[in-house]
């Protein structure tokens, strides 16, 4: 194949008059119409000097417009650098720097604040609006509707995808085609997707869950995805009717079920509910059957590795667990310390390899080192267990993250933002339980002596850098952090003692 990734995903629908996207305007667009405007992308994307192998960083609103700029990279040969629209230009400044991607796409409200820092990474910027308008669509109104597509091997990059890192840094993971194919193909036969289904799509499209396991299993099993902008809770009830399967974080459940509209009749003709990114809780689950009469299918991944575990198709779907691990995958739970393999039901770091698991952190190989080893076991970071039957489980993370309504929020980046606020001596980030994001961050400050803090000062401060779901949804003065006696804070006493900040009263 001379590009694996566009010719298994998009190539073969060349053509094809059968829908690809239902919008929530009514409308559907077919799979040759996208294939045109994707060619047509592509041309234009080229002819701002990219060439197969560079970056093209893009913070767009989700659309199909934006879901053919994924497919025009694939075409070209370009990787693609997908960011949160939720980030700040200060946050979209280091992922340009550090990809030295050659091309910025925002949206046409943005350009303004991100033109600054777009030239100051040496990259263009070009505008694509939400509603497919802009300067991209602009430049690929006259252009062929065909583009040869450009070789590549599948080893080659397709994509880069930050994620936050314990010290502060975001790192990019360097996706390869085949990471992406061989992910979507197991899934697609896991899951039992066909060109029947019609998946209702309410993610975003720049992370793992939307973006490959979402968008890739439809693409090749050629089935259709209904395609709303987001989350939007009357939208996806009215919906529902018309779609066969569903993919979502837990939000998006909880959300669901305190919605008394949301009943069994409603799903009865359901073929599939699939929940990831965050823990769902046994109780969720329990509720949903009650309340449906079906068993959401939990599965477990990340950014590096796409997907690792899941429940079962057609055995049981256990709750409180992620179920077994993929065909290909090899899941070990290994001693934090030595890495040796731990017996069964014993508690340890979930390790995994497989043609899942990414190549590695662009430009940060002692990072790469440190968390793929060189036998190609990811260190996951999350700690688990296997049960008797063979289940895996999360029992907790031995890495200091928030995973917020499925976003990931990593303390240290916020800690180093408030330490550096006037009055502040020390500050520790946690997260603790909440209703709706599952958890939710809450900032903890000590005071130099002496000094009053102005909280309001510093949540703004917080508001400026960084994105809108990072910000800690309550500051605290304490008049000291609690620490053992090697002097660590213990942050797992803070959060104990805040558990019932948001749940409770
Ligand atoms: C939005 N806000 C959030 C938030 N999302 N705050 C914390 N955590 C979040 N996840 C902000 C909004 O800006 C808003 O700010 C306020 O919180 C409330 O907004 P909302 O209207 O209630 O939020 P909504 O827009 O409905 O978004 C919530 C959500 C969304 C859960 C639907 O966050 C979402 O779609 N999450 C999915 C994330 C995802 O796809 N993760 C996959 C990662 S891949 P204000 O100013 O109004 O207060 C991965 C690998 C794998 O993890 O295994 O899949
Ligand atoms: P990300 O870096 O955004 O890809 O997030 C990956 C992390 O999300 C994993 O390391 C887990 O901690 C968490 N995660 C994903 N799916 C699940 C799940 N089903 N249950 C618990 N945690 C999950």
């Amino acid at each position: 194949m001379a590009n694996p990734l566009y010719d298994t995903l998009f190539g073969r629908h060349a053509g094809s008059s059968m829908p690809f996207l239902h919008l929530a305007e009514g409308n559907s667009l077919s799979y040759d119409a996208f294939l045109r405007l994707t060619a047509r992308f592509a041309h234009a994307i080229c002819a701002e000097g990219l060439v197969p192998g560079d970056r093209l960083a893009a913070q767009i609103e989700k659309s199909s417009e934006a879901l053919a700029v994924y497919a025009a990279c694939a075409q070209a040969g370009i990787v693609f650098l997908p960011l949160n629209t939720g980030y700040t230009a200060d946050e979209i400044s280091y992922f340009l720097q550090d990809s030295g991607a050659r091309l910025l796409l925002c949206d046409g409200s943005r350009r303004a604040a991100l033109q600054a820092v777009a030239e100051l990474a040496g990259a263009r910027l070009m505008t694509l609006d939400a509603d497919g308008t802009g300067a991209l669509p602009d430049a690929a109104r006259d252009q062929p509707e065909t583009f040869t597509t450009v070789p590549r091997k599948a080893d080659d990059l397709a994509a880069l995808l930050y994620t936050s890192g314990t010290t502060g840094r975001s790192k990019g993971a360097m996706l390869t085609q085949s990471n992406l194919i061989s992910n979507a193909q197991i899934l697609t036969e896991y899951w039992r997707f066909t060109d029947r289904d019609i998946l209702l799509h309410a993610l975003p499209i720049f992370h793992t869950h939307g973006l490959f396991v979402a968008t890739n299993i439809i693409l090749l099993t050629g089935g259709s995805m209904i395609f709303l902008p987001k989350f939007d809770l009357d939208q996806v009830i009215a919906l529902l009717p018309r779609a066969t399967s569903m993919m979502g974080v837990p939000t998006f459940y909880t959300r669901l079920l305190d919605d008394p509209r949301f009943n069994r009749d409603l799903v009865a003709h359901m073929r599939l509910f699939i929940s990831g990114s965050a823990p769902l809780l046994a109780e969720t689950h329990v509720a949903f059957e009650e309340r449906t009469g079906h068993r959401v299918l939990e599965r477990y991944g990340m950014t590096e590795t796409n997907m690792n575990t899941s429940n079962p198709y057609d055995g049981e779907r256990r709750a409180g667990t992620v179920g077994f691990p993929l065909p290909g995958v090899d899941l070990k739970i290994a001693d934090p310390q030595s890495g040796k393999p731990l017996p069964q039901g014993e508690i340890g770091l979930i390790e995994v390899r497989g043609p899942n698991v990414f190549k590695g952190y662009w430009n940060m190989p002692e990072k790469t080192a440190e968390e793929l080893r060189a036998d190609g076991f990811f260190i996951t970071g999350d700690l688990g267990l296997i049960d008797n039957q063979g289940y895996v489980q999360i029992v907790g993370r031995n890495k200091d993250l928030i995973i917020s309504g499925g976003y990931n929020i990593y303390p240290k980046e916020i800690e180093l933002l408030l330490d550096e606020q006037p009055g502040v001596l020390e500050s520790a980030v946690v997260g603790v339980p909440h209703p709706d994001f599952g958890e939710t961050v809450v900032g903890f400050l000590v005071a130099q002596k002496g000094d009053t803090l102005d909280l309001d000062a510093i949540a703004q401060a917080a508001s400026k850098s960084l994105a809108r779901f990072k910000h800690p949804r309550r500051l605290i003065v304490l008049d000291e952090l609690p620490r053992n006696t090697m002097g660590k804070v213990q942050k797992n006493v803070l959060r104990a003692e805040y558990a019932g900040l948001f749940t409770s009263g």
